[in-house]
Order: C-alpha cells, then sequence, then structure tokens
C-alpha cells in the first residue's frame, strides 16, 4: 500500500509540474542563492559526524576567497569521526562559498579521521550522507543538483581516466606513504600506503572500463528520503584522513541527461530503454530513482531497479537543454 501510494505520489509530482509525458516546457530558469549543509553520518555514536557546507551567494569568488573555512582544528569526542571536504585544490574546505551563479562542480572527499592519525579497523560500518537545505529561500532556485561517486582511478579529478592519470600513478609508484595520489586501492580494495600491483590492477579497470557511479537527485533524496543518501558499508583499515571515495556535487547536470551532454533527446532514451525492466547489471545509467526518490537496487542480487519510477523522473526531464533554463 506504501508503495503504491508512494507511487502515486510521484505521478501527482509530475503532473504538478504541468509537463505531459514527452513534451511540454517548464517553468523559467531562477537561478537564486543557495545553502547546502551535508553531513557524513557513520550511523554509530562512537564516531563524530562531520559536516561540510556549500553556499552559492552574491559577493564572492572562486576559488578560495575569505568566505570560505579550512578544514580543521577539530575536537573529538571520541578520538575518531568521519570527514568530507570540499576540494578547491589544494585547499580543503569545510564551507565553500561560491558565486550565486555558480555552475562549477563541487568535489567532495570522503575519508575517516583519528585524531592521532592512527589507521582505523572497520567492519560492516553503516555510514550515509544527508543533505538539507538551510535558510528561507537559500534553494538554489531552479538549478538541478545532483550527485555521483567518480572513479578514484582519475586521479587528476577531470573526469576521464586515461594517460594523465597513469603518469601521476606511475609518478608514485613503488613509493609508501600515508598521502599518496597514486595510492588508490590495496589488498582489501582500499588505500594501504603503498603504490604497488594493487594500485596498479584498480587503475588498469578503471581505465579500461570507467566504473560508472549512479546519479541521485539531491533534491528528491531530501524531499523522499529525508535527505539521506546511503553508502557501502565501511570494510576494512582505513588510513586517517587519506579519502577512500570522491564525490562529485552537479548544477549543471539534468537527472535525465544519462550521457551527460547537456541535453536530454533520443540518445538518453535509447541508454534508458536498453535498461528498462532489465536487472542484471548493478550499476545501470538509467537508475536514476525510485520508491524513496533514490536509484535503489534487488535486496538480493544487488542489480538496479529501472521502473516506473525512473520513467517518470526520466519523462520530466525530456527534451530538457543544460545551456536553455527556460526549458528546465
Ligand atoms: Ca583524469
Ligand atoms: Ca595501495
Ligand atoms: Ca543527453
Ligand atoms: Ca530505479
Amino acid at each position: 500500500m506504501k508503495e503504491k501510494s508512494k507511487f502515486r505520489k510521484g505521478l501527482e509530482r509530475i503532473l504538478a509540474t504541468g509537463i505531459v509525458l514527452f513534451g511540454g516546457l517548464v517553468g523559467s530558469a531562477n537561478a537564486s542563492q543557495g545553502r547546502l549543509k551535508i553531513i557524513y553520518d557513520m550511523n554509530n555514536s562512537s564516531y563524530d559526524n562531520y559536516w561540510c557546507k556549500l553556499n552559492h551567494t552574491t559577493g564572492t569568488e572562486e576559488p578560495n576567497d575569505v568566505s570560505d573555512v579550512s578544514y580543521g582544528n577539530r575536537i573529538f569526542a571520541n578520538n575518531k569521526g568521519s570527514k568530507i571536504v570540499s576540494i578547491i585544490d589544494p585547499y580543503e574546505l569545510q564551507i565553500d562559498t561560491r558565486g550565486l551563479n555558480s555552475n562549477t562542480p563541487v568535489n567532495l572527499e570522503l575519508s575517516l579521521h583519528e585524531e592521532y592519525g592512527n589507521d582505523m579497523y572497520l567492519s560492516n560500518q553503516e555510514n550515509s550522507l544527508k543533505f538539507s537545505f538551510f535558510g528561507t529561500g537559500w534553494d538554489f532556485g531552479n538549478q538541478p543538483i545532483t550527485l555521483q561517486q567518480q572513479d578514484l582511478s582519475d586521479l587528476n579529478k577531470d573526469g576521464d581516466v586515461d594517460f594523465y592519470d597513469f603518469a601521476m600513478l606511475a609518478n608514485d609508484y613503488g613509493k609508501t606513504g600515508n598521502a599518496l595520489a597514486g595510492d588508490i586501492s590495496g589488498a582489501d580494495g582500499i588505500s594501504d600506503g603503498n603504490v604497488d600491483f594493487h594500485d596498479v590492477a584498480y587503475f588498469s579497470e578503471g581505465w579500461l572500463n570507467k566504473r560508472v557511479y549512479p546519479v541521485y537527485d539531491v533534491r528528491d533524496a531530501n524531499e523522499l528520503n529525508n535527505g539521506i543518501i546511503p553508502l557501502p558499508d565501511l570494510n576494512g583499515t582505513y588510513i586517517s584522513e587519506k579519502p577512500y571515495a570522491n564525490f562529485q556535487l552537479r548544477f549543471d547536470r539534468l537527472l535525465a541527461d544519462l550521457n551527460d551532454n547537456g541535453k536530454v533527446d533520443n540518445r538518453d532514451y535509447s541508454l534508458f530503454a536498453n535498461g528498462w525492466h532489465n536487472d542484471s547489471s548493478n550499476n545501470h545509467i538509467g537508475n536514476i530513482s525510485g520508491l524513496n526518490g533514490i536509484p535503489d537496487f534487488n535486496s538480493v542480487s544487488g542489480n538496479a531497479i529501472i521502473d516506473g519510477y525512473d520513467l517518470g523522473r526520466f519523462s520530466e526531464g525530456w527534451l530538457r537543454d543544460v545551456n536553455e533554463p527556460n526549458t528546465w
């Protein structure tokens, strides 16, 4: 019953936007100031949860100015906690403030932080990100807001895995240390302080076939799932403050733009149709929604579920063009 009523609510939402399936335009662009708080919640009282904030407002600049706040001077209750920062190289920002109409991606890094720099061992530790808007009217207007995990093989974070990333890996090859860029994996799949064959294996996998992670609509997660975006459990030994996952928050990607070329058209539809009710892969790009407004997965196989929820969100985006905000 619950499922049915949520599905109906989803359909009502589509109707409320004034879009008829496969056609029509929506209101006008209204970029507006925004504040987003992101809590990295480890769902466990032994760890301090940390957060970072993103602001879009007037009178500020990128990449870094006086309205930003760097990560640091942290006070721990239990010596250990989560860490989330926005990276504007070389800065690690706790509060990242940008211009009103900023469209630049926000690169988020997740790690664990132990007060004295010791490694941390975790077993089946649940964790999640929790997004919330704060301040009346600070909602980023109607800019799209999406979140997607990035392949760690993209060492220079430019969106591609290629020779430039390999050059960075090669530069660290054979080295040992806690902050090596090339240390992206280890025996149990996480950074281990050495750059060796484990890292090369992980990297070559990413170079041949870039890992694609689901795209989350932050507004949908906020509206239908209390802002929560679940993360995979943590298992293994984690180096303090060594990022184990990168995420990118974007304001210039439409959820239904599956091939990420700025507009939603037949090419996206054919990608979408290819995944329709095809429960065979855990990361199909057409899995853009679900019962709770976020991509959903089969609880047994772990595979992506692509059904009416995804079709609803895909239809909402039909024929929109990110460069023509009057179509959003
Ligand atoms: Ca790259
Ligand atoms: Ca390694
Ligand atoms: Ca497209
Ligand atoms: Ca789905």
